[in-house]
This record gives structure tokens, sequence and C-alpha cells, in this order.
């Protein structure tokens, strides 16, 4: 607890909200060290088989190699969930998702669902004397209680929870409105064409995809049929923002200049950049100089994109000579998934590649490809290049990074993240106690030292659309991962005692 809110008496009207802090206790001093840089990627349902440095070798991700071979490359990192929604949130508050109801994946009209009281890890880099900006896909609501109105300024945005810049996709490629949000307000928007949205019916002429399916350019797979954007069929309904529209093919060309030019106005003070990338979430639309290029289809495709993207940090960081102090994380929200919605022939074309490496389930799922996840963490001056083989988990980077800036964390603020920074940095090998995973239906698994217990749960197995299988079962499982990583024997039959105590951690945890 810091001295401040000790002292403070507690306001009237400052709620103590959410369980992840309260900015009533904000301290005004700021932290003068000679601080790094931050910048976090989240690639969106990249999987660990998608990369060349995690062993793929159907497609080549050269600057996303460069970048692990100089830093610290982790083969046993998690997001705390399997879909992009709740791990952002966990990321974002270091509060398991699942301790507040509202953080399954969210319409691109939903509310902010981060309480504005709490202490997210922007407002602690923030008050550490940062520069913080959000680039790209957000995903976690925008606006008040109702739903986001996106005529005028959207209020509260990113900018009520800590960040000073924002210029980001609400809520997925494939959702609408399909529109960037700058200092919420709509790029580009004509005030005489004003912008309805809806996700439970119809607004609007434009052409749905369901009325007019001669009329779009990507077929859907499964859903994806409402209001037409740019030939593509999305979910939920627009109407209006003509001139806001972006383009498909331009977005990585957008978000990435968006993201050089923040670090270019910051790069005499430090500067946290939140970055998340729509690749290679569907619709996987590459810009022209990349379609065709992995040989892979679209979903090959937009891994070559992502891996420019990356690049083209990188090449920003060195021709401003930042790269030596900045704490460059990449890494994905969620397992990767190959039919998710679109008729885009990527399991046709997968041509032997691996996304979900070796590993079970995917997207969604509470086995291991579900939230076990790339994660590389480059620092030339702290950090020695090397792997990490802890186990480590997104929830953590909160309080590792506040530990690192001297940020005394505020009284509930990011409950469920530990300071593993020794770990983050590779000074250390020592894996979290345990890792908390959580799938679709909010079936959570715990992994503490070699074993991974999966609680029971009456939700169905597969997921209905992708038919992944989820982990979900009625009787309990207990896989063996030093030896059986690919969760194929479960034995929680022979070992009881392992599965009661597992399940007892776990219900402790949730409890807390
Ligand atoms: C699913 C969508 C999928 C994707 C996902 C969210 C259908 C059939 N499937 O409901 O395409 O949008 O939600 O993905 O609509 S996430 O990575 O943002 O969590
Ligand atoms: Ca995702």
């Amino acid at each position: 607890m810091s001295i401040l809110s000790r002292t403070l008496p507690l306001l009237p009207g400052i709620a103590f909200l959410a369980g992840c802090g309260s900015k009533a206790q904000k301290e005004i001093t700021k932290n003068n060290l000679q601080q790094p840089n931050v910048i976090y990627i989240f690639a969106d349902d990249l999987g660990i088989g998608d990369l060349s440095c995690y062993g793929a070798d159907r497609v080549s991700t050269p600057n996303i190699d460069r970048l692990a071979g100089q830093g610290l490359q982790f083969t046993n990192a998690y997001a705390t969930s399997a879909t992009s929604t709740p791990s952002r949130f966990g990321l974002l508050t270091g509060m398991y998702p699942w301790r507040q109801t509202n953080t399954g994946i969210a319409p691109g009209n939903s509310e902010l669902i981060i309480d504005t009281a709490c202490v997210t890890m922007a407002d602690m880099m923030k008050e550490a004397g940062y520069a913080t900006g959000v680039i790209g896909k957000w995903h976690l609501g925008l606006g008040p209680k109702g739903g986001t109105d996106f005529n005028k300024k959207i209020s509260p945005n990113t900018q009520d929870i800590g960040f000073d810049y924002e210029f980001i996709i609400p809520a997925t490629v494939d959702r609408v409105p399909c529109v960037f949000v700058e200092n919420g307000r709509v790029v580009n928007l004509d005030p005489n064409d004003p912008i309805r949205v809806d996700y439970n019916q119809k607004v609007g002429n434009w052409p749905t995809g369901e009325e007019n399916p001669e009329l779009v350019t990507l077929k859907p797979s499964q859903g994806h049929n409402n209001t037409i954007i740019n030939g593509i069929p999305r979910i939920g309904w627009m109407t209006g923002g003509q001139t806001a529209l972006w383009k498909d093919e331009e977005i990585a060309d957008v978000i990435t200049q968006k993201a050089k030019n923040f670090i270019g106005t910051h790069k005499n003070e430090p500067f946290f950049l939140y970055m998340g990338t729509q690749d290679v979430h569907v619709p996987r639309i590459p810009h022209p100089r990349f379609a065709g290029k992995s040989g892979l289809g679209t979903r090959g495709d937009v891994i070559l994109q992502l891996d420019w993207t990356i690049g083209e940090i990188m090449q920003t960081l060195d021709s401003l000579q930042l790269a030596d102090n900045t704490i460059f994380i990449f890494t994905s929200d969620n397992g990767p998934v190959i039919d998710d919605g679109y008729q885009d022939r990527a399991r046709e074309l997968l041509n032997g590649h691996t996304p979900m490496g070796i590993y079970r389930g995917g997207k969604y799922s509470v086995y291991e490809a579900g939230t076990r996840v790339p994660f590389i963490v480059r620092w030339p001056a702290g950090i020695k290049p090397s792997k990490q083989q802890a186990l480590f988990s997104q929830i953590d980077v909160y309080a590792s990074l506040a530990s690192l800036l001297n940020q005394p964390l505020k009284a509930g603020a990011a409950p469920d993240s530990q300071d593993h920074l020794n770990t983050l940095l590779g000074k250390e090998d020592t894996s979290r106690d345990y890792i908390i995973q959580q799938n679709l239906n909010n079936t959570l698994a715990i992994i503490q030292g070699q074993w991974k217990y999966i609680e029971p749960s009456d939700k169905s197995a597969l997921e209905p659309w992708t038919k992944t299988e989820l982990g979900n079962n009625k009787k309990a499982q207990l896989y063996d991962l030093s030896i059986d990583p690919s969760e194929k024997r479960n034995l929680a039959g022979e070992n009881q005692g392992v599965v009661k105590n597992l399940a007892a951690t776990l219900q402790a945890i949730k409890a807390k």
C-alpha cells in the first residue's frame, strides 16, 4: 500500500470498483530515473507454430526471428485467455478477466469494459513518467454503459484509462464499425453522414452478406453475414460514415505508420507503446505487396505482413538510436485458428504448416494451443540473448514492469499480477508458481510443475463453428506436460491426490 493511499481519506463519490485499484490514490510525483522505453505488441491469433524462430519451416519471419535472436525467446509463456477481449483485459488490468462478468468477446459497440477507476498498466506507466499510446486493435469497448456513440467525442475512451494517445480499431477487423478512432473521434467522419451500429438488427440499407451474397468478394464459412464493407461481410450491422471506412489492405500500413510517428514524437522521453495488430485475425487481407507471397494463402501472407510491421518498428528504433534502451515485447493475444469464419482456404493451403505446433486445441481452447503463445522480449541494454524456458504469464507483465520502474502498485491494483521481473529479463529462469488458463466458456485450467489440471465442465466439447476442442469435459482432466505436452493421456484416474490438490489450489485462487 502506498503512503498516499494510507493517508488519503476515501473521497466521496469515488467508489472502489472493478477490484483493480482506484485512481483516487494516484500519486503526483514522477519517477525521474533513466527509464527504458517499452513497446508491447499483441499480434492477433498468432500461433506458437507460426514463426520460423519457433520452428515453422513453411513460412519465414526474418524480422521477428532477428528480434528473438537479439532477445529472450520464451517457450513456456501464456496469455491469460484463449480469446482476445479477456486476454487484453488481463494484460492491461493485471486482473484475471474471469473475475469480472463482462469480459467475453466484445461487440464493436460495447461500452468500455475496463472501469475508469481501475489503475491500468498504462496508468502505472504514465505515473512513472512515460508518454503512453495505444495503436491498432483495441477490443475492450469504448464509451459508457449502453454502448458507443461514434458520432461525437467518445467518452470514456482509452485516454480515461491511462493512454495519452490513441489510434485504434474499436473491436476486431471482422466487426463493425470499420473505422479508426483517434483520441475519441472517428477519423475522417463526415458529420452529415452519421454512423449507426447495431448488433441485434439491421440498421440502414447497406447490403448484407445474408441478403446479397452475390456482392461479397470473400464468402463467410460461418457467421459473418451482416453488413458488407469493402466487399467483406462482417459481424454486426452499420450504416453511415462512408468517408471514414478503412481499406482493409491498408490497415497494416496505417497502424505501422502511426506507431512510427508515436515513437518519433516521443523519442526524447520515455514512452510506452501498446500496439495491437489486426494481423493475423480474419478477414485476412494482405496488402498487394504481400498477396500470394507466402504460398500458404492469405493466412500465410498476413504472417509476412505482420513480420514486415515488426521489421518497420525495429528499423524505426534503429534509425532513432532507441533500440538499445527499448524493451520490445512481441507476443499474441491467444492461439491460432485456421478457418475462423471466412472461406479463405486457409486449411487447404496450409501445405504442412502447423500453427499450433505440437499442441492440442487452438484459439478458444483451454488446451495448450489456446493460450501458449510466442513471447519475445528484446532489450539490448538489459537482456542477454537466450531462450527462456520458465513458465511465464502475460498477467505478470504489469507488476514486473512496475518493479523495474520502482513504481509501487496502488492498493488493489493488478491483483493477480506478480513481480517476475528477473524471469522477464532472463536474469533467472524461475517459473511462476502456477499458470491459469481460460477457454471460451470460462473453463479454467491450472498448471503447476509438471501437472496441468482442467476443471470439469458440462459445456460443449467442441467450439461449434471451428470444431476446435475446447477442453470441456464433465470429468476432471490431468496431464503431465513434462512427458505429454500434447495432452494426449488424461491421468486423472490414477492420480486422484494430485487432482484433489490442484482443484483445491484453483478454487483458492478463484476465491481470492
Ligand atoms: C467469433 C468469430 C470469429 C472471431 C472471434 C473473436 C464467428 C463465426 N466467429 O465469434 O471470427 O471474430 O469471435 O476473435 O463469428 S478474437 O480473437 O477477437 O477473440
Ligand atoms: Ca485474438
